[in-house]
This record gives structure tokens, C-alpha cells and sequence, in this order.
């Protein structure tokens, strides 16, 4: 799911790992996202408390390409409650690539989702910062699939310059995150050299 990838080269250039990737992960509260993060971090499902502010971990993900090379996220988390949303803008300032996450398996949340998701991506600097929505909890019966989240949250609103991605998942055993994170790391990768091009240009 999502748009444009098929431009990436396999021979684009890798960030040495020594320079880690900004990366805020948002989302409605109980999404899963700080489950996410410290699967990522620790590689296992660890039980969480609501976030009353915000999580940040440094994680090296391991990338197919090029072989036996990985990549360093500097992963931000921030807590999804209502209250709490307004402090997403201070956080997504400056970030490489954006993670907005949902519990798939909570249908009547999606319209509340894509407020926020619509919201965030649009304002200011985020515009064509690359997206990864992270269709979590896929191991509840009844989940739904990344395309029709996709759909939900109409992602084809985006601007055509958004790079976007969208993966089911599950913080609960690990399904679809690796091939997730290769993915956000190609589009910002892409997206940096489309910057580049441009700032040359002028
Ligand atoms: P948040 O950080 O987005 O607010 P959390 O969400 O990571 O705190 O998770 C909220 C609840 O969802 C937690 O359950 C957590 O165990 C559960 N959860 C997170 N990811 C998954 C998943 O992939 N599958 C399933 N089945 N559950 C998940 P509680 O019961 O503690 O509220
Ligand atoms: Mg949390």
C-alpha cells in the first residue's frame, strides 16, 4: 500500500547509522505505540501505561538492503490523548519521518483518526514529511487489512509530493514491522534527495 515507491532505486544512497533518522511515532491513544517502540527496542511485547508524555529510544533496524547494513531511528513517542495532541506539533518539528499508528481492530476510531492524521500531516513544515501508518494490532480477529485502512483514512487526500506506506502489523509478535521500517527508510532516503536536488537548483 501507498504511492510512488516503485521510483526508489535499489542503489540508493545509505545513511551511515552513525546519524540516526528523527522519527515521531503518533496516534490515538491505545494504539499500541509505545508497545511498538519497545518491541522495536527490546524485540519483545513488554506491558505499557498510558503515556503521559513522551518515550525516546534509540534503535538500529537491520536493512535487506545493502546487505548486512542497519540504520539508526531516533524514535519519538508521544502520548495520543486528547488533551495531549495539541504537543504533537513541538515534537514532529524538524522529523525525517513520520509514524501514525492505529489499533486496526477499533473500526469506530478511524474517523477520529483521520482528523488527526489529516491534521498533523498538514500543518506547517510536515508537509511531505514521508508517512508510515502502522495498521497495528493485526493478530485480533477482525483487524483491517492495510488497504481498507488506507481507504479509511483516505490517504489519496495527501499531497502527491507525501510519500506514504501502509502496513499491518502487531506490537504482539513482531508481524510486518521490519519490512515497515526498510520501507520509511527508502522514502526518507528519497525524499532527502529530492530535497538536495533542489536546494541546488536554486
Ligand atoms: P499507546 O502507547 O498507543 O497509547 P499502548 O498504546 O502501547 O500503551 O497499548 C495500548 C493497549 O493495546 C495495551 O493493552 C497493549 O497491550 C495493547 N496492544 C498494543 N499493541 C498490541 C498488539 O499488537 N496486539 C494486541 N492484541 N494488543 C496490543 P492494555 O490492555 O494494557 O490497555
Ligand atoms: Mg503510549
Amino acid at each position: 500500500m501507498g504511492n510512488q515507491l516503485t521510483e526508489i532505486a535499489p542503489s540508493t544512497p545509505f545513511f551511515p547509522s552513525f546519524q540516526p533518522l528523527h522519527v515521531v511515532v503518533i496516534g490515538l491513544d491505545s494504539a499500541g505505540k509505545t508497545s511498538l517502540l519497545y518491541r522495536l527496542k527490546l524485540g519483545e511485547f513488554v506491558k505499557t501505561i498510558p503515556t503521559k508524555g513522551f518515550n525516546m529510544e534509540r534503535i538500529k533496524v537491520p536493512m535487506g538492503s545493502p546487505k548486512g547494513s542497519d540504520t539508526a531511528f531516533q524514535v519519538w513517542d508521544v502520548g495520543g490523548q486528547e488533551k495531549l495532541r495539541p504537543l504533537w506539533k513541538s515534537y514532529t518539528r524538524r522529523m525525517d519521518g513520520l509514524v501514525f499508528v492505529l489499533d486496526a481492530a477499533e473500526a469506530e476510531r478511524m474517523e477520529e483518526a483521520k482528523v488527526e492524521l489529516h491534521r498533523i500531516t498538514r500543518s506547517g513544515e510536515n508537509q511531505g514529511v514521508p508517512l508510515l501508518v502502522l495498521a497495528n494490532k493485526q493478530d485480533l480477529h477482525g483487524a483491517m487489512s492495510a488497504s481498507e485502512v488506507e481507504k479509511l483514512l483516505a490517504l489519496h487526500e495527501l499531497s502527491t509530493s507525501t510519500l506514504h506506506h501502509t502496513q499491518g502489523c502487531s506490537a504482539l509478535d513482531g508481524q510486518g514491522l521490519q519490512p515497515a521500517l526498510e520501507i520509511l527508510h527508502q522514502m526518507i532516503v528519497k525524499r532527502k534527495k529530492v530535497l538536495r536536488h533542489s536546494r541546488k537548483k536554486r
